[in-house]
């Protein structure tokens, strides 16, 4: 058997697999910090970092050792009986983000769907809302993902365009638009507003100063739960612990998942105090996989590894350096450069063979993996670990190759 080509991979996966994704033409075998290889040896940085799921660095040796020691003894017991590990979870997680308590799942749209069954149960149990009739106000451009409920809250045709018919109680305005959300608040069923603290999907929506802070004290005002989205922007991705951090604010649920487990096996999870978490009782939520002890110990050494490497402060300074250069850049093709930490994005003018996806091509040639959202907008999140010298490193190659299109 000769060895495969690149082709090969992509033909096999066309031919066997669905079509729901359009990656960029690169096969990739093997990885380490903020480095890739693909099949035949090429090495990149990686500047999407799996949309934010590998803060840590790929294969980091203290998160995949957590991993292989308790796959050796125990990876899945079910909620149908207690296990060792569950516990050692939820009191180290409720203590590093200050809650009562946890509700772990699996994938981050898992975490939404937590969040919003919470929400609507503390609005029947606690508020008092007529059953049946909560409403959830949502942002237009959201992104939370992929399961029907969530797609109702969509307001991208991509997501949600011939899925219907749609989960009802939701309640859709503009990001970033104060007036908006106090007028959505005067309607009396409603128990929540869920929110990005910053827009990942639509192409890395930073909202004013203050937006985060007030809409949190209009929510108190009506006594409607601030439910953040926290997959994308937690887990120091943004230069704070919490994109909610820098403007001091507290979510009443706040929901993770991605890097939360360092993009090792998936783990979301939903952290509320009493008053809300303990509306659901025992039998009413779950999952197989949520919480399971090989999640469990892989989790710890993820959020360990964040504080013990510093991440937080290095994706504030790295940032820094990031958009500074970034915007230094003298190109026609570059509308702007927005983010915070190292979540950011480039706003590219796309003009016929000068896309954001021909730029992307041509960073790859260079060394460079980043993949273009809504066409025209290159997201930029590499790995939390990454130094200086590599920061640097890789904005020369993504110079050289903005430098093709002059
Ligand atoms: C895809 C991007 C999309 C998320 C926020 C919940 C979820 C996500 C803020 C759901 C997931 C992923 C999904 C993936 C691409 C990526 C993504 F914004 F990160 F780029 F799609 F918008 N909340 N985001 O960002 O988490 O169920 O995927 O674990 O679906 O293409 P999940």
């Amino acid at each position: 058997m000769s060895k495969m080509t690149p082709k090969d991979y992509m033909d096999r996966e066309s031919k066997y697999g669905a079509h729901n994704y359009h990656p960029l033409p690169v096969v990739l075998e093997k990885g380490k910090g903020v480095y890739l290889w693909d099949v035949e040896g090429k090495k990149y940085y990686d500047f999407l970092s799996a949309y934010s799921a590998v803060n840590q660095g790929h294969c980091h040796p203290k998160i995949v050792k957590a991993l292989t020691d308790q796959a050796q003894l125990l990876t899945l017991t079910s909620r149908a009986f207690y296990n060792n590990v569950l516990g050692e979870f939820e009191e180290y997680v409720t203590k590093y983000f200050g809650y009562d308590k946890v509700l772990p799942m699996n994938t981050g749209a898992e975490g939404d769907e937590t969040a919003l069954k919470l929400c609507r149960r503390w609005a029947y149990d606690v508020k008092g809302i007529k059953d049946g009739e909560a409403k959830i106000i949502v942002c237009e451009n959201n992104f939370h993902g992929r399961t029907i409920t969530v797609i109702s809250m969509s307001t991208d045709p991509d997501a949600y365009r011939g899925y219907g018919p749609y989960t009802p109680g939701f309640i859709k305005i503009p990001f970033n638009n104060i007036p908006a959300l106090e007028d959505a608040l005067k309607d009396k069923n409603v128990a929540g507003f869920l929110v990005e603290p910053i827009q990942g999907e639509a192409g890395v929506f930073v909202p004013d100063d203050g937006y985060l802070k007030k809409a949190y004290e209009l929510c108190k005002k009506h006594n409607v739960l601030f439910i953040a989205d926290e997959v994308q922007t937690g887990i120091a991705r943004t230069g704070k612990m919490l994109a909610c951090d820098h403007e001091g604010v507290r979510p009443d649920i706040l929901i993770l998942g991605k890097a939360i487990s360092g993009g090792v096996v998936p783990v979301s999870c939903v952290l509320a105090d009493d008053e809300i978490m303990l509306t659901i009782k025992p039998g009413e939520h779950g999952s197989t996989y949520g919480g399971n002890p090989l999640a469990c110990k892989v989790s710890i050494a993820a959020l360990e590894v964040i504080k013990n490497e510093k991440l937080v402060e290095n994706a504030a300074k790295m940032g820094e350096i990031f958009r500074g250069e970034m915007r230094g850049i003298k190109s026609d093709m570059i509308e702007l450069v927005r983010g915070k930490g190292l979540l950011n994005a480039v706003v590219i003018r796309n003009k016929p063979g000068k896309t954001a996806w021909d730029v992307c091509l041509a960073m790859a040639d260079k060394g460079v993996l980043a993949k273009p959202t809504h066409g025209n907008i290159i997201r930029f999140a590499p790995p939390l670990v990454i130094t200086e010298k590599e920061l640097l490193d890789a904005i020369s190659r993504i110079k050289e190759a903005f430098k093709l299109f002059e």
